[in-house]
């Protein structure tokens, strides 16, 4: 049967060939509402600010680089995992761990890295930019198949800014161009303060784009190379997910030879992306 199964969410084969065609799946009811304790309490430790992760590890995703915590419009925690270890194995781990060997037919998949995102209620620019998360990552040698499952917390909608995926957008032979989000006042900020990139959609690109509204316990997993973003929060409530990202255990290892942790505060993090887009400006 699928879905929950003790530890384990059994995928169905419409939805492993659903990730393989489009780069990303919706699976439904991944966390019952008693488990969801085990993601919803840590992650408030954070909003609170009763955990605070180091240096730039807690930054906003908007783009904006001039605002405090209170303040940020994307609230990101960067690693939480790393400042509480409590969350360690938590039920969302165990599940998701069998659906990305699912997912990923058998290989050998490691935890890479975890964030929580959480959207502000009634902000215009928290938004998510459109980016691929190969972007963000050092070009590697080894297999570099990613699943992230991004959970929500609470029902993820049009209107407090879900998921949106240009479906099959993995497929194209190259990574897009991408840049660091503009700054409001249209000054562009440096990769190292603004944390986020984008990449531009084209009006064709805009008539695919899908909405991917979930509810909380719910889940998208999606791969390293489908472009994706997520809308403002018009809402009156917080859109918060939390996210954890599996890749091969062979890359996470080559990851973790080279000092890349995906902290925002790894000496290789940004000059990994300069070799990145000076490979993408001479290609
Ligand atoms: O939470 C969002 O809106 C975007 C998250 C995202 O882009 C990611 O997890 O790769």
């Amino acid at each position: 049967m699928p879905g929950i199964d003790g530890d384990a969410y059994v995928v169905t084969p419409e939805q492993i060939e659903a990730f393989e065609r489009d780069g990303y799946v919706h699976l439904p009811n991944v966390l019952t509402e008693d488990e969801m304790r085990e993601v919803e309490e840590p992650a408030m430790r954070f909003i609170r600010g009763e955990v605070v992760p180091e240096g730039k590890d807690l930054c906003d995703m908007s783009g904006a680089t001039d605002r405090t915590p209170d303040e940020y419009t994307v609230f990101n925690a960067m690693l939480p995992r790393r400042y509480m270890p409590s969350m360690r194995g938590n039920i969302f781990e165990r599940r998701t761990a069998s659906i990305a060997t699912q997912l990923q037919r058998g290989k050998n998949m490691a935890i890479d890295y975890d964030q929580l995102l959480a959207k502000r209620p009634s902000t215009s620019d928290s938004i998510f930019a459109w980016h691929q998360d190969m972007a963000y990552w050092p070009p590697l040698e080894e297999d570099p198949s990613t699943c992230t499952c991004w959970i929500a917390i609470d029902d993820s909608t049009v209107e407090n800014g879900c998921m949106r995926f240009l479906p099959g957008s993995g497929m194209e032979k190259e990574l897009r161009a991408h840049a660091p989000v503009k700054l409001k006042g249209g000054d562009r900020a440096d990769d190292e303060s603004s944390h986020a990139l984008c990449t531009t959609l084209t009006a064709e690109d805009e008539t695919r784009v899908r909405l991917v509204p979930i509810k909380r316990g719910d889940i998208t997993v999606h791969d390293e190379r489908v472009v994706h973003g997520s809308g403002p929060n018009g809402s009156d409530g917080w859109r918060r997910a939390y996210v954890l990202a599996y890749r091969t255990k062979d890359v996470v290892d080559e990851e973790r030879r080279l000092g890349f942790t995906h902290s925002h505060n790894d000496a290789y993090n940004w000059d990994a992306f300069h070799a990145w887009q000076e490979k993408a400006a001479s290609a």
